[in-house]
Parts: C-alpha cells; structure tokens; sequence
C-alpha cells in the first residue's frame, strides 16, 4: 500500500493514526501541496479533486477521501461495527467531521498558521464561532460516552480526533469542554496511537507557493 501524504495536513493524520493502530505496513509517498505536488497531470489521474491523501491499494487502485481511506482499512477490524445502527452512526460522524468540524476548526487552523487569516478578520471570527460551537456539541455528546459510537474506539473517533486535538492553534479554547479533553487522553492510550502532524512549510504562506489555495 502507499499512502500520497502532506505531513501537516489533519486529513493525511487520520490515515497515518488507523494505520499506526492498525500496524499495517506502508510506502509513504510526499507531496508538497504548495510546491504544486497536486498539480500535476500525473496526480489528476490518482484523484481529480487534487487533495491529500490518497491511498493507493496493494492491487493497484487509488482511492481519495480521508474518511473514504479510512472505512476501507476498517473493514473487517474492532475499528468499524458491523451492526448496521451503529455502522450507520459511525458514517454520520465521518459526515459531521467532514461538513462541519473541518471548514471551521480544521479551515481556521491552517489560515491562522500560515498567515492567510489574522484572528481579527471577520471571516476568521466566524469561523471561530462556528468551531466553539462544533466543539460544544462534540462534548455534549460526550458527557455519557466514552467514544463517539457504542462505548468503544471506532474511526469516528479517530476522524474527530484529527483536528480537533490541535482546535487550540485554531485559537479556541478547548478549556471548557472537559469532556472532550477526557476523550483526547482516551484516545490517546489506545494502542499503537502517534501524533506525527508536521509544522507547515514557508511554501504555504498566501503567495510564497502554487496550490489549490493560490
Ligand atoms: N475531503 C477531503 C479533503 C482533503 C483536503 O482538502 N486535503 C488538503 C490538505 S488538508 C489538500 O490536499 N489540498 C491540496 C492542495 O491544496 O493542492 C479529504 O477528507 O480527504
């Protein structure tokens, strides 16, 4: 298996977190996504969208979509139920992750770092309202459960666990949702859990590379 990965990227992070869980063997293959690494004709072919990751299967097939990767290399594993209710669950959490946690907590964080938003612009303080709120409902979930589906560990954490365990560079406040500061820790002892998300490079500062963002 290879996994096409930008090392900062929370998206590329969820893959790299099952498979570190899984201890499943893998080529890590880089791409700089500001140095126009998805750019190319040659990753159009892998994934039209041109966004990170992207795993390509040991027969050959490529498939995009962090949360996509992940149901596949869950199948069959303690990561993904098989009851249908709580399979269905775990989908709507993949979908919550990627239409509302991302485009604010994981959307600020990245503007924020390299300069593309500074706190004070209103498009930065909206986001930063939506995270607050995102956040507050991920912890009312949490009050009763240990995990986000059926008291166990599944990649509905894991997908949640990708940006919202670094909401703070986003400048949110973790501090009053204690529930979900439990989680992290509980996420955290599962085994074979790393945390490898790398700063990003100069090149993702507005201008200073090519990208989707530019
Ligand atoms: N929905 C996609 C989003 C992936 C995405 O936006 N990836 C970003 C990095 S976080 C990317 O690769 N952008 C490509 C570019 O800017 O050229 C997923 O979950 O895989």
């Amino acid at each position: 298996m290879r996994l096409y990965d930008y090392a900062p990227s929370c998206n590329c992070y969820k893959v790299r977190l099952l498979l570190a869980h899984l201890q499943l063997a893998y080529e890590r293959v880089p791409v700089d996504i500001f140095d126009g690494g998805t750019l190319t004709d040659e990753y159009a072919r892998l994934n039209p969208s041109r966004t990170t990751p992207v795993l390509e299967t040991d027969d050959g097939r490529f498939l995009p979509e962090s949360n996509a990767i992940l149901v596949y290399l869950a199948q069959g594993t303690e990561y993904l139920p098989e009851d249908p209710f709580e399979r269905a669950e775990v989908v709507r959490w993949l979908v919550y992750e990627q239409t509302d946690v991302i485009p604010t907590v994981g959307g600020l964080r990245f503007r924020l770092l390299v300069g593309r938003l500074e706190p004070s612009d209103p498009t930065a303080i909206r986001r930063k309202e939506g995270g607050e709120e995102v956040l507050r409902l991920l912890d009312d979930h949490l009050a009763e459960r240990d995990f986000f589906v059926s008291g166990r560990y599944t990649i509905a954490d894991v997908a949640i666990y990708g940006y919202t365990h670094l909401a703070h560079e986003a400048g949110i406040d973790v501090e009053p949702c204690a529930n979900l500061r439990r989680w992290f820790k509980r996420v955290e002892q599962q085994p074979g859990y790393a945390e490898d998300v790398e700063p990003y490079g100069a090149n993702a500062a507005p201008g200073a590379g090519r990208s989707l963002y530019d």
